[in-house]
């Protein structure tokens, strides 16, 4: 008998895309001309249409074993087999104890609980909730500000928006948090420009911090947050000693400091977090993305035993923390974490990434030189390139090197306005670093 049922396309392209409404994606010139990817392996997307694409952005910070590993994929599937859902409150599985401790074994040692969330934006309003009980329960309950920085990014709930420091993100969505303020950001193009790591020039800017204590006292301040290297805003690595010396007024005047590790963390800067390679110790640290090296969302955040153990008094049957989601650590996203963490052991990825670093920057910055390129900045294995904006259209010569890249040069880069980031997997060659900075070139000159 004829069979008459549909046959789904033999390539399956949706010819209307409007439903779908993009987040942070400029929705109308996407749909013109869509960058529609259909697979991944190792160092590669391959687009709808077969293309190779080299990526240099690990998708978005996530990738940092390269893509479709089999070792997560498979732990993933046997996963969904065996346990699909399981209530994280009140009940819970070994998997989420194994990935609580391996990732509290790769923070510094005074780092060793860890609460599960899905996701960077879940991660940072965490932190800044515990941060504010935290000093609830110490009989502080005045503390209840929040410190964050210019050009800071915590993601997009209420309480990362408010602490976050990028105009763009903050300006629609009205007055946010109460009592929050703001430190400045370390960048200073004319004292910092084309600085390999760490800039010399900067550390003073944590002495804002000061400022902000004179005039809202300490005991009204209950945390810091602050990124060891600020990524969405276009790679601002902090200058050398910032980190150090924000430790130690936060430490003077008893409010907390948060790293925001979301971006840094699992091996981006040749350490399992920034606070390692800067020797300092922070409060918490917020985690996501490299997690589970983008294969399922997660996100966490990892608490000094002192803060988690201020909560553990009262009567045992009593919630501690009235706080969680209904996917925190989902047994999908344990197994893809179990096995990353496994890969970035074995292969070493840190400790890769670490010794790459020099042949990295020196590579991206051979781009001085190139037309608009009015600084260079480098830390780990991420670089940001600074274009000069077109004039009164900021953001376009960015948006056109998106394009220019994905469309004509088989790369993918991640941009911030006029900023190029490139973020690649850790698994980079030393060829392919070539590779990328040539195709990188290419796009500069194509929207001089
Ligand atoms: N904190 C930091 C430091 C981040 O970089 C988040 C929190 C939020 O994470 P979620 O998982 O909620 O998105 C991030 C996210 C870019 C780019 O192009 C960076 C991020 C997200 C999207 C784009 O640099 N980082």
């Amino acid at each position: 008998m004829l069979d008459k049922s549909p046959r789904p396309a033999a390539v399956n392209v949706p010819n209307d895309l409007a439903a779908h409404w993009m987040p942070f994606t400029a929705n109308r010139a996407f749909k013109k001309a869509p960058r529609l990817l259909a697979g991944a392996k190792d160092m590669h997307y391959i687009t709808v249409d077969g293309r190779n694409i080299i990526d240099a952005a690990s998708g978005m910070w996530c990738c940092n074993a390269g893509h479709g590993r089999s070792q997560i994929s498979s732990a993933i599937a046997r996963q969904a087999e065996a346990l699909d859902y399981a209530p994280p409150f009140q009940f819970g599985i070994p998997q989420a104890f194994e990935l609580a401790s391996r990732i509290a074994e790769l923070a510094p040692a005074g780092l060793d609980h860890v609460f599960f969330c899905n996701s960077g934006s879940e991660a940072a309003d965490t932190a800044l909730k515990i941060a504010l009980a935290y000093h609830q329960i110490q009989g502080q309950g005045t503390r209840t500000r929040l410190i964050g920085r210019e050009r800071g990014y915590h993601g997009v709930g209420f309480g990362g928006t408010s602490v976050g420091g990028i105009v763009n993100n903050r300006k629609m969505f009205g007055t946010l948090l109460a009592g929050v303020d703001h430190l400045p950001h370390t960048y200073d193009r004319d004292k910092q420009a084309f600085s390999k790591g760490e800039p010399e020039y900067g550390a003073h800017f944590a002495d804002e911090l000061e400022r902000l204590v004179n005039l809202h006292a300490a005991s009204t301040i209950a945390a810091v947050i602050v990124e060891p290297m600020a990524g969405s805003t276009g790679v601002l690595p902090a200058p050398k000693g910032y980190l150090k010396r924000l430790r130690e007024i936060t430490q003077k005047h008893g409010i907390l400091l948060i790293f925001d590790e979301v971006i840094t963390g699992f091996g981006r800067l040749g350490f399992a977090f920034a606070a390692e390679r800067y020797g300092v110790l922070p409060d918490m640290i917020t985690f996501a993305k490299g997690v589970t090296n983008g294969a399922a969302p997660m996100g966490g955040v990892i608490v000094r035993d002192t803060i988690h153990d201020a909560f553990m008094s009262g009567p045992e049957h009593v919630v501690e923390l009235t706080h969680g989601y209904t996917y925190s650590a989902h047994p999908l996203a344990c197994a893809a974490g179990l096995a990353t963490l496994d890969i970035y052991r074995d292969e070493k990825l840190f400790e890769r990434a670490n010794k790459l670093e020099p042949k990295f920057a020196d590579a991206v910055m051979s781009l001085k030189g190139q037309p608009n390129v009015v600084d260079i900045r480098t830390v780990g294995l991420t670089a940001g390139i600074d274009l000069a904006p077109r004039p009164d259209l900021v953001g376009k010569r960015g948006f056109d090197a998106l394009n220019s890249a994905f469309h004509d040069n088989d790369l993918m880069l991640r941009i911030a306005g006029d900023t190029l980031a490139l973020t690649p997997p850790l698994i980079v060659s030393e060829d392919q670093i070539g590779e990328i900075i040539e195709k990188v070139a290419k796009v500069i000159r194509a929207v001089a």
